[in-house]
């Protein structure tokens, strides 16, 4: 019998929700209960191409907009067809962000851009600033509004063992529905 393939399960959100410290978290309890489960992110600052994203985040490179945008993406794909062997090997994919963050951050980029570069920083990478961040979030509910995509909404100011708790459950549901469902609808 074919083996079952994994969830691919991607926490999205704005800068420092939480979101690595979920993904380590839920990494665990599922390996724990002997789930097959790992942990990967984006930007993978580890590729060729992660390196020079990784260098305009830390704002050592300039990069025209759609220049960096192409590279995010392309950072994903050269990585899908290791994350489609694991899916289709039955390990679930826990995944610190993903194409949504490309489309939320790129589209926020036109709103504001000299008022968000003068506001207090939030870390010292580019987009860490509360107005842009902001401009993030409305474009991630704008994203939320596609019926096509199972979206979860978690309420990230709850304790992290509240949040963490919250996202297991969802996971678990998540698991036994991929669990019945080809992988092929994934990857059209
Ligand atoms: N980011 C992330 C983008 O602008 N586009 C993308 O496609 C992705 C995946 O990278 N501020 C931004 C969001 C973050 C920054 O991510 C670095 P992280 O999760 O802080 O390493
Ligand atoms: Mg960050």
């Amino acid at each position: 019998m074919a083996c079952k393939r994994g969830a691919l399960i991607v926490l999205e959100g704005v800068d420092k929700a939480g979101k690595t410290t979920q993904c380590n978290k839920l990494v665990q309890v599922l390996q724990q209960s002997g789930r097959p489960a790992e942990m990967m992110r984006f930007p993978d600052r580890t590729t060729t191409i992660g390196q020079l994203i990784s260098a305009y985040l830390e704002k050592k490179s300039d990069l025209e907009d759609h220049t960096v945008h192409l590279l995010f993406s392309a950072n994903r794909w050269e990585l899908v067809p290791l994350m489609k062997k694991k899916l289709d090997q039955g390990t679930t994919l826990v995944i610190d962000r993903y194409a949504f963050s490309g489309a939320a951050f790129t589209s926020a980029k036109p709103l504001n851009p000299s008022e968000a570069a003068l506001r207090g920083q939030f870390g010292e990478e580019r987009y860490e600033t509360s107005v842009f961040q902001r401009a993030v979030q409305q474009k991630f509910e704008q994203l939320m509004k596609d019926p096509s995509v199972n979206w979860q909404v978690i309420d990230a100011s709850q304790s992290v063992e509240d949040v963490h708790t919250d996202i297991k459950t969802r996971t678990l549901n998540a698991i036994n529905t991929a669990e019945n469902q080809p992988l092929g609808q994934l990857w059209k």
